[in-house]
């Protein structure tokens, strides 16, 4: 059972008491099918389980779309990959890696139409890359060349949000704009566990109720918040949450790319309908470091990421298609060509990208210039050109 499903437990007990209980094997070695209350519709070994709720939101995925869920996952991951080996090559400065949590970005953004919107952390490159985000696009932020990776109105996604939680008032306050404008697009606000011990998600979701506002609060629980672990910050589970502000709250195995796309649809459908916001609270594991600055050798427990291993979120689906004869050896090695394609292209636009003039930074912070940014313009091109004249 995970620690997170415990209402009102005891505090932790050690600093590695935390995320997941041991695993607990079943007899043929597969993982438990069921845990807990969490909406599942595969299981790790690869098993589709009937849920008469949520069939029907997937009843559309046959083989072609079960598919390509896949091949997005495996995209995804390779990139991340890509992305962190760039940062570690000194190519990028920073990368938030999102290994572990691809079912919860593809199955969730793949619920949604082009006319909704997005806004994100950090973490939500998965989500980018299914919103029509591309190689270079990714990267252009974390090389800080750009302030910002591409036009919010390209992919209807904003750019990422690294105050904490910031976003979650966004997506409120363009949900209500939707609703007052009266047209069908639903917003979804991606945070993480962490973020709903910030006031500004707290808010978010009491205006949005109040307003009955078209958005999705999604929340990928990836059971940390840097080094600090979700049972610190909650003692029920987050989803239990939507009650108090009189929406529904729904936990889904955040490693399940089926059940992930059932809730977000089912979620979305009721924003349509004009029911309001739900909490969807996918259940994942941070699988690697917050950031490529952190080292969860420190804190994590390899135990507890063994647990998860167990449940990853692609070898599930792989499993499933394998069964079905719909993917085989070949197949998996055209996809992981294609994966491998993306990557190259990442890293070739990564190269590309090169350092605009630093004045260029007083360009975008306000729309009329004022006499203070002008002075401090005039100060910066006169500091560069004392370092210039000290190099020559
Ligand atoms: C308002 C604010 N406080 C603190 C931080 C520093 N910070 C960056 S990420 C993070 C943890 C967020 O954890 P969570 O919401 O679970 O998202 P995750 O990183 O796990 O995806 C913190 C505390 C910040 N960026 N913004
Ligand atoms: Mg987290």
């Amino acid at each position: 059972m995970l620690r997170s499903d415990v209402s009102a437990g005891p505090a932790r007990t050690s600093p590695h008491d935390h995320g997941a209980a041991a695993p607990t094997a079943t007899r043929d070695g597969d993982v438990p099918s069921d845990e807990g209350d969490l909406v599942r519709l595969l299981t790790p070994a690869g098993t589709r389980l009937d849920r008469p709720e949520h069939d029907p939101w997937v009843a559309d995925v046959d083989d072609d779309a079960l598919l390509a869920l896949y091949e997005d996952m495996v995209v995804v991951r390779r990139f991340d990959t890509e992305a962190v080996a760039l940062q570690r090559q000194g190519q990028l400065g920073l990368w938030p890696p999102l290994n572990g949590q691809e079912a919860a970005q593809v199955g969730s953004a793949r619920a949604l139409r082009a006319n909704d919107f997005v806004f994100g952390s950090y973490r939500e490159n998965g989500v980018a890359y299914c919103r029509g985000a591309t190689p270079t696009d990714l990267v252009r932020v974390w090389r800080g060349t750009t302030q910002s990776g591409w036009d919010p109105r390209d992919l209807n996604m904003a750019t990422p949000q690294i105050v904490v939680g910031a976003q979650a008032l966004h997506a409120t306050g363009y949900a209500l704009g939707c609703r007052l404008d009266g047209v069908d697009s639903a917003v979804v606000a991606y945070f993480g566990d962490g973020a709903t011990s910030q006031g500004d998600v707290h808010e978010a979701m009491v205006f949005a109720a109040s307003g009955g506002a078209p958005v999705v609060f999604f929340c990928q629980n990836n059971q940390w918040a840097i080094s600090e672990p979700v049972d610190l910050q909650t003692r029920t589970p987050i989803a239990t949450r939507a009650a108090g502000y009189g929406f529904p709250g729904v936990r889904v195995d955040g490693n399940d790319v089926l059940a992930v796309l059932a809730v977000t649809r089912a979620a979305l459908d009721r924003a349509r309908r004009g029911e309001g916001p739900t909490l969807v609270e996918a259940v994942t594991y941070r699988m690697g470091p917050h950031t490529t600055s952190d080292d969860p050798t420190r804190y994590a427990d390899p135990a507890v990421r063994e647990h998860w291993t167990a449940r990853d979120p692609v070898t599930r689906v792989e499993r499933l298609l394998r069964a079905r004869g719909a993917l085989d050896d070949e197949g998996a090695r055209a996809v992981a060509g294609r994966a491998d394609a993306f990557a190259q292209a990442m890293r070739d636009g990564c190269y590309a990208l090169t350092p605009p003039p630093s004045d260029t930074l007083f360009d975008h912070v306000l729309v009329e210039p004022t006499a203070w940014l002008e002075r401090q313009r005039r100060e910066h091109a006169a500091y560069r050109a004392m370092l210039e004249g000290d190099a020559s």
